[in-house]
């Protein structure tokens, strides 16, 4: 078990930090968390990690972890329940091509939508909801979470990185359905709604 306070360098409009807050407050583990922005701070972050990006998670004990999902599998392996990796081999690989698809492919396109003006906005929204067509079948039938019935951290793989992206101005009703139920289920969690307190996915965004 973890013994120290942890310290967790966030920024507040990053989807990959939201990712991590929300796996945190679901998980009930308590960490100190800061704003950190790796622009302006990057020498000092440059010194201590090879990677200049955040969310950073540093245990206190010398053990400073990057990647959204490489700190949220160590505190799964560490803290206590509840346990929110799923326990079947099949299932956590999957949760992990969820990761992937969000991480290499969607990711890079939100952002890029988000800086964007004019066509090339038009057309970064077009290649997300391409990219999101591609991730519908890795998800449960079952539903409404990504695996089923129960939330778990495959939840927290493409949810947080859309509704940034909706928060910026894409247009929720492009979404495929299966998707769009997704997201308002995820969405309708606290750990969620107060990181995105002014997304809706009925009406289309500004
Ligand atoms: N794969 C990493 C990516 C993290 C990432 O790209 N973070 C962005 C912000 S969302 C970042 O720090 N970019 C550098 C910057 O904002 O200056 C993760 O999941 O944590």
């Amino acid at each position: 078990m973890l013994e120290a306070l942890p310290r967790v360098l966030i920024r507040s409009r990053c989807s990959l930090s939201r990712r991590l807050r929300a796996y945190l407050d679901e998980k009930g583990f308590a960490v100190r968390l800061e704003s950190f922005d790796p622009v302006r701070h990057g020498r000092e972050l440059g010194r201590r990690i090879p990677k200049n990006s955040v969310p950073i998670f540093e245990q206190g004990d010398g053990l400073v972890l990057w990647d959204s999902r490489i700190i949220i599998e160590y505190v799964e392996d560490h803290a206590p329940p509840p346990a929110l990796m799923p326990k079947d081999a099949e299932c956590r690989a999957r949760l992990r091509l969820l990761y992937d698809l969000t991480d290499v492919a969607l990711e890079p396109l939100v952002r890029a939508f988000a800086e964007a003006s004019g066509k090339k906005r038009r057309k970064k929204a077009d290649e997300i909801i391409e990219t999101v067509r591609t991730i519908v079948p890795h998800l449960s039938h079952d539903g409404p979470y990504a695996i089923g019935k129960r939330f778990s951290v495959a939840d927290l793989s493409v949810p947080p990185v859309l509704l940034t992206a909706i928060e910026d101005g894409l247009d929720p009703s492009r979404l495929p359905i299966r998707v769009r139920l997704w997201l308002q289920t995820v969405l309708d969690r606290p750990s969620m709604r107060k990181l995105f307190p002014k997304v809706r996915l009925t009406a289309r965004a500004a």
